[in-house]
């Protein structure tokens, strides 16, 4: 693959990379542990990555410490200045960092692409958000006061992502935490380190050049130990975690403990209803990309159908013939529909919930099954397949990263909801319906319970501007647009006093 030789090197990834970087700087203990980087697309590996030490991760907090101290005097506008300039070199790296995104995760061009897309538009976000940073003023109750409300940066906020998302989720927390004054210290997932190096490459580069102290931005490669330090440690105020709810309950619990803030994003088990008023060839398009796109590894793909039963078997026909049409290989090749899953522990939790899915008494319409020959040497091929299940069968309560969708029937709108809201996760919703009533009814408080709900679109895709996460195990944080740049800054409430007197609040008396 001369193609990936000259992308690694255009993106600076060596063959054997650093544990850390503090902005310019990259660094880690020789003889150290290392992560090897496999393709999942072919199984060959990238590169490695050497595992950083304690004594590493304390280099690196105390960089972004000292960083802070400076970044946080930089006017906001004009540390959106510095994220303008990160979102004009992400769109010189678009093609690079996109294909790498590809090859190590294994979503398709199109889709590692359109994950750099949401990297530059938070960029741009980002940039009219720095100079709309708003407080609320009030009316003090008493004479001669003013009151109002300021909003500051909390310190170094710490981003443990995930291995589907390897750089977008990232470059959401970041982008803001930046303009909000803060700055970051990144974990990126062991299954993904190499983007996550090409992303600190760039917006080092950006540093350097604009004379930012190092530390504004701050890469640290590991695995569990790594997580734990940050989370366990009171000079991180913030943890942005997206994962899994095993991880983030563990996440939520430390930082928890020390009464520091937690930012989680979490597992969905997300819904489409299938209305008897539904444009069928939309809902068909919404439920297949949904399911079979980033061969289910997105946190809002879709998992359960819940199809009215007047359209049920026509909808089901439509699904399985779709299906037989997809193309399953190498997401470098633009006519492929699916790609691998991340890597073979994935295809043997795949396998596993299909074992348990038919144990429980799920009827296959379309079967599962790894792909085996010279197109599929990594192992990591699975076919996406669809059952039909009841909701509170364990497996389908429970979030498996693959592309398995599991169809359930309904007679009533109340039931759909109901069915809907039945799982403990509470991410991504949607409604196919071209009925008022129906999209209305979805909507409302009576509706669906989660932080994404949509009416005549899926439950993937979801654009910047609105904030991101879900309620329930989903873990409640909100990412990306809207005003979820105040998790990552502080709150102060002022009153000013310039009258001759002293007034008490509540009318107290008390004289001297
Ligand atoms: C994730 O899977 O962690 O809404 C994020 C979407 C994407 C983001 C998914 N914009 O599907």
């Amino acid at each position: 693959r001369a193609d990936i030789q000259s992308i690694l090197k255009r993106l600076g990834i060596e063959p054997n990379n650093a544990a850390y970087s503090t902005g310019s700087e990259w660094g880690g203990h020789s003889g150290s542990n290392s992560i090897d980087s496999f393709s999942p697309v072919d199984g060959e590996k990238i590169a490695s990555v050497k595992v950083a030490s304690q004594a590493d991760y304390e280099t690196v907090i105390a960089n972004a410490q000292e960083a802070f101290i400076f970044w946080r005097t930089v006017p906001s506008p004009k540390r959106g200045e510095i994220v303008r300039q990160f979102g004009d070199a992400l769109r010189q790296n678009k093609e690079a960092l996109g294909t790498l995104v590809s090859y190590e995760m294994g979503k398709s061009l199109q889709e590692g692409f359109g994950e750099v897309q949401e990297m530059i538009d938070i960029c741009d976000f980002a940039v009219g958000l720095s100079r709309q940073l708003y407080g609320l003023t009030m009316h003090s109750e008493r004479p001669s006061h003013r009151m109002y409300e300021q909003w500051h940066p909390l310190g170094i906020v710490g981003i443990i992502s995930a291995f589907n998302f390897p750089v977008a989720v990232w470059s959401w927390n970041a982008a803001l935490a930046w303009v909000c004054g803060n700055v970051c210290i990144w974990k990126p997932s062991e299954k993904t380190p190499l983007t996550g190096i090409a992303c600190q490459k760039i917006i080092a580069d950006v540093l350097k050049t604009n004379d930012i102290p190092e530390g504004v931005s701050s890469l640290i490669i590991g695995d569990r130990v790594i997580g734990e330090m940050m989370t366990n440690d009171g000079r991180v105020p913030l943890i942005s975690a997206t994962g899994s709810t095993r991880m983030g309950k563990a996440v939520g619990a430390a930082v928890g403990a020390r009464l520091g803030k937690s930012l989680l994003e979490l597992g969905g088990n997300n819904a489409i209803i299938i209305s008897e008023h539904a444009d069928l060839d939309m809902s068909l398009i919404g439920a297949v990309f949904g399911a079979v796109g980033t061969a289910g590894q997105r946190c809002t793909s879709t998992r359960r159908l819940i199809i009215h039963e007047s359209v049920y078997d026509a909808f089901t026909a439509k699904l399985v013939k779709a299906y037989g049409q997809l193309r399953i290989g190498d997401p470098l090749d633009q006519h492929n529909h699916v790609g691998p899953l991340i890597d073979t522990d994935a295809v043997a939790a795949y396998l596993n919930s299909i074992e348990k899915c038919k144990a429980e008494g799920g009827n296959f319409v379309v079967d599962g099954g790894v792909l085996e020959g010279e197109n599929y040497s990594s192992g990591c091929y699975v076919k996406p397949c669809i059952a039909e299940v009841k909701n509170d069968y364990k497996i389908v309560q429970h979030e498996t990263f693959a592309p398995i969708l599991y169809l359930i029937k309904y007679k009533t709108l109340d039931e759909a909801i109901a069915l809907q809201n039945g799982v403990p996760q509470g991410l991504s919703s949607a409604i196919m319906t071209l009925n008022l009533r129906e999209a209305e009814q979805f909507l409302s408080f009576q509706g669906s319970d989660c932080g994404i709900a949509n009416v005549n679109i899926g439950t993937s895709g979801a654009e910047i501007g609105g904030a991101f996460g879900g309620e329930k195990e989903t873990g409640g944080g909100r990412e990306s647009g809207s005003d979820a740049w105040r998790a990552y800054m502080r709150r102060q409430t002022n009153t000013i006093n310039y009258s001759h007197t002293l007034p008490l609040a509540q009318g107290i008396k008390f004289d001297l």
